[in-house]
């Protein structure tokens, strides 16, 4: 391809994308996040993955712009993304502008019940621009996520 990323095809990887924070998991308020750390989570997304035969990616950062950079890497090289934007869901129109640009499938995810916490976090720039929103399911929601991706009908 003259851009030189590569054809985007079914099985290009899923992109699992860890916002601020997530890099934390496992120490952090584990009473609010679990104990499971990010080690897990992405152990856990490769199992499901791997159970349809498939691959994933992944990237964290605390940084907003590198999570973007990723994100325009993410066009045409991957098939879907799985994204916990951490609190850049609740501030970032850069994040949700940067992720219709690949053109794939979005599923955003949160390991607490949004909603049931400060107001402040029931509002995300994300959601308008993702195909489902998993809240509340811990960690869980991470292969809940691809599990949607790698089986939904269109
Ligand atoms: C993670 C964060 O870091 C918070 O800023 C969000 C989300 C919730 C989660 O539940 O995974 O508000």
């Amino acid at each position: 391809m003259s851009d030189g990323t590569l054809p985007q095809t079914s099985s290009s990887p899923i992109l699992v994308l860890n916002g601020p924070n997530l890099n934390m998991l496992g120490t952090r308020q584990p009473e609010v996040y679990g104990t499971e750390t990010l080690d897990d989570v992405i152990e856990l997304c490769r199992r499901a993955a791997a159970a349809h035969g498939r691959e994933i990616s992944h990237f964290q950062s605390n940084s907003e712009g590198e999570l973007i950079d990723r994100i325009h890497g993410a066009h045409g090289t991957v098939s879907a993304i799985v994204i916990n934007p951490g609190g850049l869901t609740h501030t970032s129109v850069a994040l949700r502008d940067a992720l219709v640009i690949p053109e794939v499938p979005i599923v955003e995810v949160h390991i607490s019940n949004v909603h049931a916490r400060e107001e402040f976090r029931r509002h995300s720039y994300v959601s308008p621009v993702a195909d489902a929103v998993v809240a509340g399911m811990g960690i869980q929601g991470y292969a809940a996520a691809i599990e949607f991706l790698l089986t939904r009908r269109a």
